[in-house]
């Protein structure tokens, strides 16, 4: 079934958001298949955010992003890869709906509290770069409760 990589950003975490992000994906009834609480370096971040490296908020954007702890995860699920983007909301929190993640906690779009992964492709190379070591093999016992 098809993953997506998720990020709560340093704001997210230190906002407190952690549970109330984790919260929302897993009431959709996706499955949590990666989950850590992880600081990245500067070498790390500029390889995740490699396709932006010639926008000129690349540099504040690494530095954000190594500001501190980030929670890295892989949800699982019938078109999660465009669903979790709905969940999160558009980019810029000043478009993003009320409803949305990024609606309802973010005002600034250098502070946008979430990242997820933009496609299946996008999403099968962050997976890989996140957890190398691979997401986690377990069943959630209600499938048959949330899929026909
Ligand atoms: P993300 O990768 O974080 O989910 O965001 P996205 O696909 O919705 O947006 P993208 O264009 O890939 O930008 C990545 C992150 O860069 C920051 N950003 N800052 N100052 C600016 O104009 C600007 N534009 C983008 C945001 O934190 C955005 O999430």
């Amino acid at each position: 079934m098809e993953q997506t990589f998720i990020m709560i950003k340093p704001d997210g975490v230190q906002r407190g958001l952690i549970g109330e992000i984790i919260s929302r994906f897993e009431k959709k009834g996706f499955y949590l298949k990666g989950l850590k609480l992880i600081t990245v370096d500067r070498p790390f971040a500029e390889k995740h955010y490699a396709d932006l490296s010639a926008k000129p908020f690349f540099s504040g954007l690494v530095d954000y992003i190594i500001s501190g702890p980030v929670v890295a995860m892989v949800w699982e699920g019938k078109n999660v890869v465009t669903t979790g983007r709905k969940i999160i909301g558009a980019t810029n929190p000043a478009q993003s709906e009320p409803g949305t993640i990024r609606g309802d906690f973010a005002i600034d779009i250098g502070r946008n509290v979430i990242h997820g992964s933009d496609s299946v492709e996008s999403a099968t190379k962050e997976i890989a770069l996140w957890f190398p070591e691979g997401p986690v093999a377990w069943q959630n016992s209600l499938h048959s409760w949330i899929y026909e």
